[in-house]
């Protein structure tokens, strides 16, 4: 049975709730499907998340899987780069690689998720924020351990609860939908472990 790793952060700034890591509570209260699920989540904090993943991804999974809310965003975003870059524009790791790209079967995937009805798009850009730290640092990591474990990073709307607490406009949706579209990720990771896209 493959063992997935997926991961998700706590609420931050002025967010009461994070949409990633309901999305996974959501998904772990059903799912039944061929993986072993494994969830973490993270506080949003460079060094301690960073010293979690590290230690969480000397465990050998078959695939990781990282989330993260995007408020204002109406797709799933499936990160296709990682960057080099935190928010004050000074390197994550000191020499390593300005980015990393990720070799999963993005296209294919967003294109199953979008067929079962729920928006998904591969994004080329995932911030300077954690989430884009979390990405870059797993895919630091996994190399610097010798593991070819491939990660993902996944960002998820904000839900509708919490886009009733603002006063503007947002998109948001429900961790019911986004937790369905993860298990068809999970469902395409499983069914295609090794392939790859030109899709960067
Ligand atoms: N989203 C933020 C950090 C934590 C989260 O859930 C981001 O996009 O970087």
């Amino acid at each position: 049975m493959p063992r997935i790793l997926l991961t998700a952060f706590e609420p931050y700034d002025r967010w009461k709730e994070n949409a990633s890591w309901s999305t996974l509570v959501e998904l772990t209260r059903w799912y039944e499907g061929p993986a072993e699920l494994v969830t973490r989540r993270y506080p949003v904090e460079l060094t301690s998340m960073s010293q979690r993943l590290r230690a969480d991804l000397q465990t050998a999974y078959d695939h990781v899987i990282l989330c993260g809310q995007a408020p204002g965003s109406s797709f799933l975003r499936l990160e296709s780069v990682s960057l080099n870059v935190r928010t004050d524009g000074t390197e994550l790791i000191a020499g390593g690689p300005a980015a990393y790209k990720c070799n999963l079967p993005l296209t294919a995937i967003s294109a199953q998720i979008r067929s079962a009805g729920v928006p998904a798009r591969i994004s080329h850009h995932a911030g300077t924020y954690l989430c884009n730290a979390a990405l870059y640092l797993s895919q630091h990591y996994l190399r610097s351990m010798d593991l070819a474990t491939p990660s993902l990073f996944v960002h998820i709307p904000l839900m509708p609860s919490q886009v009733a607490l603002l006063d503007e406009d947002s998109p948001s949706m429900s961790s019911a939908l986004a937790g369905a579209a993860m298990a068809i990720l999970i469902e395409s990771l499983c069914a295609a472990p090794a392939m790859t896209d030109p899709h960067s």
